[in-house]
């Protein structure tokens, strides 16, 4: 077998730092003595092991220098054609008992999954460099902080792991010579890439996550999705706080007020759009910042409020569709220092995507490393090409970001993609209502993850994939907190993409979302108008803040804010099916919601 990740032999300065740490340094022998590597490089995040580590990338062919004049700092990797996006199939949640994993995800016996994984894992690293790389999840100094190890044979993981997370030193040095001190063991191996061998398997209760078979970011950055929120909602829920998948942005009004909000989209429905927004001309004196752009870490302060940090240290963000016209913080964030993940390359060595700004190049090299032109039936970049990019690069990039207290949230918004039905905005009536909108929410699939693209699921919180216990007991936690909450966040919807009876986006989006986002941070101030309707708060025209907005027409507008009562009628019958399809785990508090919805609707 071809070697994916030929041992690279790091010269005396580097990779030698070992942790300090006794229970880290036997399970790493552990690992080491399973996987048989060439040899072992510890990580210590300075500039000279990343310097090191690119130069060494590109010598057995994991990446490609972008154009360092118009790119500096820029590489492209190009990841196995089988290996795309994440897979759910193939994500384990391995807890003693199937019922504590739950409907939503798929289980699998600890016991049997080690064993299957160790045979998998034996000899897996020979003639490979295994690297050991420690992280910090969350401003260092927050309450909320995890510390992780990852430990991997893709030089690849270790160049995004510098990305997404606070990593090398820093972190070995926070978990310290205390051998029972808490830190996530993530063990990763490519193994030969191959469909058949790809499991990305979790452990709650020994805090540990083994990914095979797989180089996507998704299922091997192992901070993200694995950590940062299955493994963190687990904890989260034995410890009383929330891991979610939600951005956090901050946005102050031209008096200098200024409020942050939490808001969890499906992947791909434009998180990290929405996260670093730019106000429309005619919103002057307007700011949007980041804090997050996918995962949010929230718990309950004195105050009685809810309080975020964004666990995170870069975006990993869907590459096609990112313009200036769409985004041009992230177009700014991304042209330096970024890591491009199966994106097309042009004859100047550029980065080329569908939807970037300009035309498309006469020729390029598409995403599978063959040659491209316009002509081409095929997409140049994969739909689900991605950038690892570091938050600092961000130009709005909000001040609290390393705040350990985080940021008091003052509205938490859910959303999905929804063609019709869902207006464009609803409040939630109260918390409860908010857990059952939150939970009933649903979206039309995209390629962030492998299968059908484009087919309605519900996906409640935005978690169906990354919730690592019980979805019931996870409704369940979000009923407790609420009741913790002395001063809790108003809850909402939020739609982007409804259409029209001809297929067209009725709202533009981008941009002038913070019309929405301006009528929502007013109705946490007790200030906005609405109706109130069947689903929930609804504003009327003149809530919103319309002035320029020359796209929408009334009639448009109109169809935007409707409560259609035949769609509602399905979309009940949809609720009503997914709940029952939880199993009894469901609080009865959501089935009564439920039944109160369904009699509003019916009046
Ligand atoms: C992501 C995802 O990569 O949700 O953030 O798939
Ligand atoms: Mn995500």
């Amino acid at each position: 077998m071809e070697n994916i990740a030929p041992a690279i032999s790091p010269p005396p300065a580097f990779g030698r730092n070992k942790a300090p740490n006794q229970a880290v340094l036997d399970w790493v022998h552990e690992v080491g003595s399973l996987t048989k590597p060439e040899n072992i490089f510890w990580c210590d995040g300075s500039e000279a092991e990343k310097n090191y580590l690119l130069g060494e990338a590109r010598r057995p062919g994991v990446l490609i220098a972008l154009n360092q004049k118009t790119y500096p700092g820029c590489y492209l990797h190009r990841s196995n054609p089988n290996d795309v996006a994440r897979v759910e199939q193939f994500t384990l949640i391995c807890t003693p008992t199937k019922e504590e994993a739950g409907p939503t995800n798929h289980w699998a016996e600890p016991g049997e999954t080690y064993r299957k994984l160790h045979d998998m894992l034996k000899g897996a690293m020979r003639g490979r460099t295994m690297f050991v790389i420690p992280y910090i999840m969350g401003p260092p100094d927050s309450p909320l902080a995890k510390i992780g190890y990852e430990i991997t044979d893709s030089i690849y993981v270790v160049l995004s792991m510098r990305i997404m997370t606070r990593m090398g030193a820093i972190a070995s040095e926070r978990l310290g010579e205390n051998r029972d001190a808490e830190f996530n063991r993530g063990v990763h191996s490519l193994l030969d890439v191959d469909p058949q061998r790809r499991w990305i398997c979790h452990f709650p209760q020994d805090n540990t996550i083994i990914s095979v078979g797989s180089g996507y970011g998704g299922n091997v950055l192992l901070s993200k999705k694995c950590l940062a929120l299955r493994i963190a909602s687990y904890l989260a829920r034995k410890q009383g706080w929330l891991a979610e998948h939600m951005l956090i942005l901050g946005v102050e009004s031209p008096e200098g007020k200024k409020h942050y909000v939490a808001a969890a989209f499906p992947s791909a429905c434009g998180k990290t759009n929405f996260a670093m927004l730019i106000p429309p001309p005619h919103f002057a004196g307007w700011k949007v910042t980041t804090v997050g752009d996918d995962i949010a870490w929230m718990e309950i302060r004195q105050d009685g409020r809810l309080y975020a940090v964004n666990p995170e240290n870069g975006y990993f963000g869907v590459v096609p569709g990112t313009s200036y016209k769409s985004n041009a913080n992230a177009m700014r964030s991304i042209e330096h220092d970024t890591l491009f993940t199966n994106v097309a390359l042009t004859p100047n060595g550029d980065p080329w995507w569908e939807g970037k700004d300009g035309d498309p190049p006469n020729e390029a090299i598409d995403w599978r490393g063959e040659p491209w032109t316009p002509a081409a039936k095929e997409k140049a970049a994969h739909p689900n090409s991605r950038f690892a990019t570091p938050m600092h690069n961000n130009p709005v990039l909000d001040p609290e970001v390393e705040n350990p207290a985080g940021v008091p949230i003052s509205a938490i918004i859910f959303g999905g993609r929804r063609s019709n039905t869902m207006p464009l905005v609803f409040q939630a009536k109260d918390w409860q209502h908010g857990v059952y909108v939150g939970a009933t929410m649903a979206s039309e699939t995209t390629a962030a993850a492998t299968g059908a693209v484009g087919q309605v699921r519900r996906d409640p919180m935005a978690m169906l994939p990354f919730c690592g216990y019980n979805i019931g007991d996870y409704f369940q936690h979000w009923l407790e907190t609420g009741k913790r909450l002395t001063n809790p966040p108003l809850i909402f919807h939020v739609n982007w993409f409804r259409k029209d009876g001809d297929g067209r986006f009725l709202w533009p989006g981008f941009g002038d979302n913070l019309r929405v986002l301006k009528w929502i941070i007013e109705r946490s101030e007790g200030k906005a108008g609405a109706a109130e309707t069947p689903i929930g708060a609804i504003p009327r025209p003149e809530d919103l803040d319309l002035a320029g907005l020359e796209a929408v027409s009334p009639e448009m507008l109109r169809q935007l804010l409707a409560v259609n009562p035949e769609e509602w009628v399905k979309e009940l019958e949809g609720q009503k099916l997914f709940l029952e399809s939880l199993g009894p785990k469901v609080p009865g508090e959501l089935r009564a919601e439920y039944d109160e919805l369904a009699r509003r609707l019916s009046r």
